[in-house]
This record gives C-alpha cells, sequence and structure tokens, in this order.
C-alpha cells in the first residue's frame, strides 16, 4: 500500500510540474482549398484568379499550378484518416467560392461543390474532428475580378450572397467560421507588389482599396451570420488576422513609434477596425498627410463612414490568429513624397536577429518568444473572449526527418501553452500550417509546409508522414510538450 502511495505522489508531483493544455484545447491542422484541392476544372466549378495566374507563364516557380496539387477533391477520405489517425480534432480548411458560385454569383449554384463539402464535413464529424472553415482563402471567382475584383466596393455584396448560400447548405455542421483569411496578404500581395493574383501593382492605392473593400465584405457576411443563422446554428465568426511580432532596435523615442507603426499597419489595420471601427490613428494621420503633400485632395487610405463603422465594429466573436514570424524594426525618416507606396507610408527599416533560425522561405524565421509577446498585445489592445491560432508553420525544402519543423513547433507550442497558464489568454486550439505538403502560392511546390509528405511526381500523391507528424500526434494526445 505505501509502495503505491510513494508511487502515486510521484506521478502527482510530475503531473503537477508539468504545464498541460486545457482539455477542451483543440489541436489541429490547416489547408486552403487552391492549395491543395486540385479538380480545378472539374464537377462544374467555375474559374478562379488562381487558375488564371498559375496558367500564365512567369507567375509561379517552375511554372508549378494548382491543377492537381494534393488531389484532395479526390483523396479528401485519406486526410481525414490521416487527422484522425495523429488523434487531431480540428481540421481548418477553405471552401473555394468558384466551386459553390462558378461565376462567384448566385445566378448559378454548382450543387457538385456543396455536396464535395458537405461529404467532407460528413467525413470529418465521423472521425470526431470539428471543421473550422474559412469562407476565402485567395481564390476569387475569375468573373468577379473582371466586375473590379477587391477594388469593387459591390464585392462585399457579392461576398455577402456567397457566404449567405454557404451558410444555409453547411452551417449546421460547422462551428467556427472565418470570412476572409488575411486580407493583408490579398491586398499586399495582389494589389501592391503584384505577386500574387491578380498580380496588379498599383502601389500605394489599390492596396488601401482593397482593405477597404475586405472589411466591408467581411463585416457584410458577419451580419448576416448573426442575423439569419447564428440562432439556428449557434456558430462564431470573425475575420483572419496574420501579425508578426516587431521588436524596435533601439529604445529611441523614434524606434518605439516605428514599432507601433509596423504593428498598425500589418495587424491593427485589421484588428482595429473590427474591434474598435475605425483605422489605426497612425495610418489615417500618415497617409492623409502624405497623400496631401503629394497634391491628392483626399486621402489614399479610404475614410469610412459613420454607418459603416458601425457596420465593421464589433465584428469578431474571437481572433484567429495566423502567427509566424518576427523583425526588428526601426525608423526611417524622410521617405519620399510623389510615388504612393504602402512602404513609404510605413516608412519603416526591418531585419531579423542573427540568433533567429532561418527557413526556405525568405520572410519565416524562428523566434518562438514573438507569439507571446503579440497575444498579450492583443489581449491588452482588443480584450478578445477567445485566440484559435490558425496558422504556424515552418517551411523547408522537403525530406522525412524535418527537424526544424519541429523544433519551431516545440518552440511556438511552448510559449502559446505559456500564454495559457500563465498570462491567463484563452487560447482555445491550434491548427498547424500545414497538414499536407502543397502549392505553396508564388513558391510552387518548392517549399514544404507539411507535416505529411506528399509525392508530387506521383500521380496517386501518396501521402507520407514526417517525423513532426509523429512529434505532434504525441503533443496533441498527451496535451504536454515533450511528455
Ligand atoms: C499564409 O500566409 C497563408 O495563409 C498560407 O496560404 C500560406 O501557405 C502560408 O502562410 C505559408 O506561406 O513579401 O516576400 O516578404 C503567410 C503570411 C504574409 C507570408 C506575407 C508572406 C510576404 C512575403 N504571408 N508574406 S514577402
Amino acid at each position: 500500500m505505501i509502495k503505491y502511495g510513494v508511487l502515486l505522489a510521484c506521478v502527482l508531483s510530475v503531473s503537477l510540474g508539468a504545464k498541460t493544455f486545457p482539455e477542451n484545447f483543440l489541436f489541429g491542422a490547416a489547408g486552403a482549398s487552391y492549395q491543395i484541392e486540385g479538380a480545378w476544372n472539374e464537377d462544374g466549378k467555375g474559374l478562379s484568379i488562381w487558375d488564371v495566374f498559375t496558367h500564365t507563364s512567369g507567375h509561379i516557380k517552375n511554372g508549378d499550378t494548382g491543377d492537381i496539387a494534393c488531389d484532395s477533391y479526390h483523396k479528401y477520405k485519406e486526410d481525414v484518416a490521416i487527422l484522425k489517425q495523429l488523434g487531431l480534432k480540428v481540421y481548418r480548411f477553405s471552401i473555394s467560392w468558384p466551386r459553390i458560385l462558378p461565376n462567384g454569383t448566385p445566378t448559378q449554384i454548382n450543387q457538385a461543390g456543396i455536396n464535395y463539402y458537405k461529404s467532407l464535413i460528413k467525413e470529418l464529424k465521423a472521425a470526431g474532428i470539428e471543421p473550422l472553415v474559412t469562407l476565402y482563402h485567395w481564390d476569387l471567382p475569375q468573373h468577379l475580378l473582371l466586375l473590379g475584383g477587391w477594388m469593387n466596393p459591390r464585392l462585399a455584396d457579392y461576398f455577402g450572397d456567397y457566404a449567405r448560400i454557404v451558410f444555409k447548405n453547411l452551417g449546421d455542421d460547422v462551428k467556427y467560421w472565418i470570412t476572409l483569411n488575411e486580407p493583408g496578404s490579398t491586398c499586399t500581395q495582389g494589389y501592391e507588389s503584384g505577386t500574387h493574383a491578380p498580380g496588379l501593382n498599383l502601389t500605394g492605392e489599390a492596396v488601401y482599396q482593397c482593405s477597404y473593400v475586405s472589411l466591408l465584405a467581411h463585416a457584410k457576411a458577419y451580419h448576416i451570420y448573426d442575423t439569419e443563422f447564428r440562432e439556428k446554428q449557434g456558430g462564431k465568426i470573425t475575420l483572419n488576422l496574420a501579425c508578426a511580432w516587431y521588436y524596435p532596435i533601439t529604445d529611441t523615442d523614434e524606434d518605439v513609434e516605428a514599432f507601433n507603426r509596423c504593428f498598425d499597419f500589418n495587424c491593427g489595420i485589421y484588428a482595429e477596425p473590427i474591434f474598435k471601427g475605425n483605422w489605426p490613428r497612425r495610418m489615417i494621420d500618415r497617409i492623409s498627410e502624405r497623400s496631401k503633400l503629394e497634391g491628392y485632395s483626399f486621402s489614399r487610405l479610404p475614410e469610412f463612414t459613420d454607418q459603416e463603422k458601425n457596420l465593421i465594429n464589433g465584428t469578431a466573436d474571437y481572433i484567429s490568429l495566423n502567427m509566424y514570424t518576427s523583425r526588428t524594426v526601426w525608423h526611417i525618416s524622410d521617405e519620399p513624397i510623389g510615388t504612393p507606396s504602402l512602404d513609404f507610408d510605413l516608412g519603416i527599416g526591418s531585419g531579423v536577429d542573427s540568433s533567429w533560425p532561418t527557413s526556405a522561405a525568405s520572410w519565416l524565421v524562428s523566434d518562438p518568444p514573438g507569439i507571446r509577446y503579440l497575444l498579450n498585445h492583443l489581449k491588452n489592445n482588443y480584450d478578445p473572449s477567445e485566440f484559435i491560432i490558425t496558422e504556424n508553420g515552418w517551411s523547408d525544402l522537403g525530406g522525412l526527418d524535418d527537424q526544424g519543423r519541429i523544433s519551431y513547433w516545440k518552440g511556438y507550442l511552448s510559449n502559446i501553452l505559456d500564454a495559457i497558464v500563465d498570462d491567463q489568454i484563452n487560447v482555445t486550439g491550434y491548427t498547424a500550417w500545414s497538414l499536407l505538403d502543397n502549392f505553396e502560392w508564388a513558391e510552387g511546390y518548392t517549399q514544404r509546409f507539411g507535416m505529411v509528405e506528399v509525392d508530387f511526381s506521383d500521380p496517386n500523391r501518396t501521402r507520407t508522414l514526417k517525423n513532426s507528424a509523429k512529434w505532434y500526434s504525441k503533443i496533441a494526445t498527451t496535451r504536454q510538450i515533450d511528455p
């Protein structure tokens, strides 16, 4: 008896010592329609801007496309079986707008598209996995681009019609919605640098119009859910935020201001409107002042009407946070006037600390404490009731023994756990980016983010667990880091 008592005491003290993710914390993985589905022209799907962009030469490394990608349109049951095998409890995926509405409008509804997502959700539910669904992860119907894409404020109405159709058909089984994935990426890479579809580089102007229309579209879908579906379906809905963490390189007022400006231009630009009803003050002031000096009679940053402010304010039931990386930042004075540009409006220089490991992607370094600082900063500024980390991950050039990914996730998950336990921040889930190696946008298949390898030279698109998947499965099932 005494022996067992001692043993029990030992076990208890060990488990009391180790920090544990809460019982209801959901571990999972993520993906997005264009990056994994393939079947770009099957079963009545319409063209998206990514179909057109990748089919035009010169845009994507090696001329890669998402025509087949991971073939998840046909192999979704295998994907779900892998999630289940790993013991994961939430899967984040996105819906291809033109698979449901081939030209983006409600004039024609593609039942085969709806059926695909119904089957996927059914398969997930049967495996005890919660779907977390993004309505828009960058694959805009081409027809709507011709109508002006994210430059056209009416896109908010088109998005609302699409969202309503999705809620109506799929909403009974979905508890977590995201309207738009990373509008900042859509707007800067689609309209400022042109590295993503639709490939425009209308610097300093289109990017802000795109942000404005994105917020209107998000708010439209939010209110449709709120007034027409929430009562019956009981889910939560939000806009996805992509935020990095920043360190001012000195503690001078100028560099600390550069830090704040950098945060506002990258993260506050969407967080501030949905939580407080307007753009960050620093953006309003900088861009209107520079616009005036450039001879404009208006600010290149569109102004919200009072009615729009009211519509946008308070449209986040939780924070969906994509977080990957950190930067050091410093102030740059005297950015030239005359060429409208997001970078000049921002007026900062940025770099990385030499101690941060670098990934295969130049923008992505590993600084795990950054996520804990960021969570605290967001909590202090916006006080959301709940956070879900919807993307966080590491890129390499491939291979099953992906130690770099394991140490990256280990570091970030430890800091998330500290934020939960020590800082009392309500993080309720984590969907690692990504479940599968997939089409990494302009990088094609050269960069790999998956915990599962996909053989893109094999017509079967054979999936093989990497070491990170096995490692992550242990974390997810024990709810401890390095049990
Ligand atoms: C996410 O974006 C996407 O949601 C996901 O689809 C993607 O696969 C994943 O990350 C990995 O990339 O101008 O060259 O400095 C990540 C956030 C923000 C990363 C913009 C690239 C600019 C690159 N992205 N960033 S660069």
